[in-house]
């Protein structure tokens, strides 16, 4: 089965990890968000990506599934002693990936390219995409003004109450070579447990992606699972923009892309609902907490994919 999966963020980097486990190189790419980048100390930061591909690699921190096991802090302390930012926290191992990342993009390589290149040498070999190699700015609205998304989700602790998102430059943007191609041939596209807001939004907001996802087979998994997002703000992202926090309402931010829907045990009782907006549903456990329960959610995804829509 050919498949498409869009991830940002800890939660989708799992359910990629997942599909990558049961689909082979071939059969499988992932579009990751790039809104979140920015650049900090002069160094192309792009979390997303370096989440899905740490991940995949078997690299990612467990406890916080963002950055890099067994990392070592000396240069952010040292930062600190000179008085430096010290807001993000860059570990050391990291802080490898950025700047290699920033020379070579200053010396011309596409962020695309870099990122082919660094999955080679993590030893990944499903192919992992960036949504563009354009510049994309995730700008979240709030009571305190507008923030660039790391300001918001890390500065601030998501604290600020959200009034709206906008994604600069996504109109312009054009996809990363192979986006398109890689989702007119799949079987299904996967939103993966990411947020819808500033996860998967910023990746539809470029025209070009949108429309190709107009003719594919979407389905999406929920983030939210019993009225919360299991990390992250996406359930108080609902709830300021006003409405309350269900996996339902992200079935219906998500509206007519959608083909099918996957929702936990636990919400179970909004299966009707759904189903009543014309999509297939899966309803089964969807809280990744070991890597075995990537792979059997991932499995149980792809069997349902097999039953409602290739049979
Ligand atoms: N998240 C935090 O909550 N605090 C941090 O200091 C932090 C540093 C960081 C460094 C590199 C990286 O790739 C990710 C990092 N993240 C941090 C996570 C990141 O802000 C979020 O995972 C995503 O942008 C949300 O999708």
């Amino acid at each position: 089965m050919k498949v498409v999966a869009f991830a940002g963020g800890v939660g989708g980097a799992k359910l990629a990890d997942g599909l990558a486990r049961c689909l082979s190189p071939h059969e499988l790419t992932m579009v990751v968000n790039s809104g979140d980048d920015f650049v900090h100390f002069g160094l192309k930061i792009c979390p997303d990506l370096d989440t899905v591909c740490y991940t995949l690699a078997g690299l990612a921190n467990p406890e916080t599934g963002w950055g890099r096991a067994g990392e070592t802090w000396n240069t952010l302390s040292a930062l600190r002693v000179l008085g430096a930012p010290t807001w993000f926290q860059l570990g050391d191992q990291d802080l490898a990936t950025h700047l290699e990342r920033t020379r070579r993009l200053s010396e011309g390589e596409t962020l695309s390219e870099v990122t082919h290149s660094f999955c080679e040498r993590w030893g990944i070999a499903h192919r992992v995409l960036p949504m563009t190699n354009e510049a994309v700015q995730t700008i979240v609205e709030t009571e305190i003004g507008d923030l660039s998304f790391q300001e918001y989700f890390v500065k601030y602790r998501f604290e600020p109450a959200v009034r709206g998102f906008r994604f600069e430059g996504a109109t312009r943007a054009t996809p990363a070579p192979g986006v398109l191609e890689a989702i007119a041939a799949c079987d299904v596209v996967i939103f993966c447990p990411s947020n819808p807001w500033v996860s998967i939004d910023p990746i539809l907001a470029i025209p070009a992606i949108r429309q190709a996802i107009l003719r594919a087979r979407v389905i999406a998994v929920s983030p939210i699972v019993g009225g919360k997002a299991l990390k992250g703000p996406a359930a108080k992202m609902f709830a300021e923009i006003g409405i309350p926090p269900s996996a339902q309402a992200v079935a219906l931010h998500y509206g007519s892309l959608l083909k099918g829907f996957i929702l936990d045990r636990v919400d179970a009782e909004e299966e009707m609902e759904i189903r009543s907006l014309g999509l297939r549903t899966l309803v089964t456990d969807t809280v990744m907490k070991t890597i075995a329960d990537r792979q059997r959610l991932a499995q149980e995804i792809l069997t349902f994919v097999q039953a409602e829509f290739l049979s």
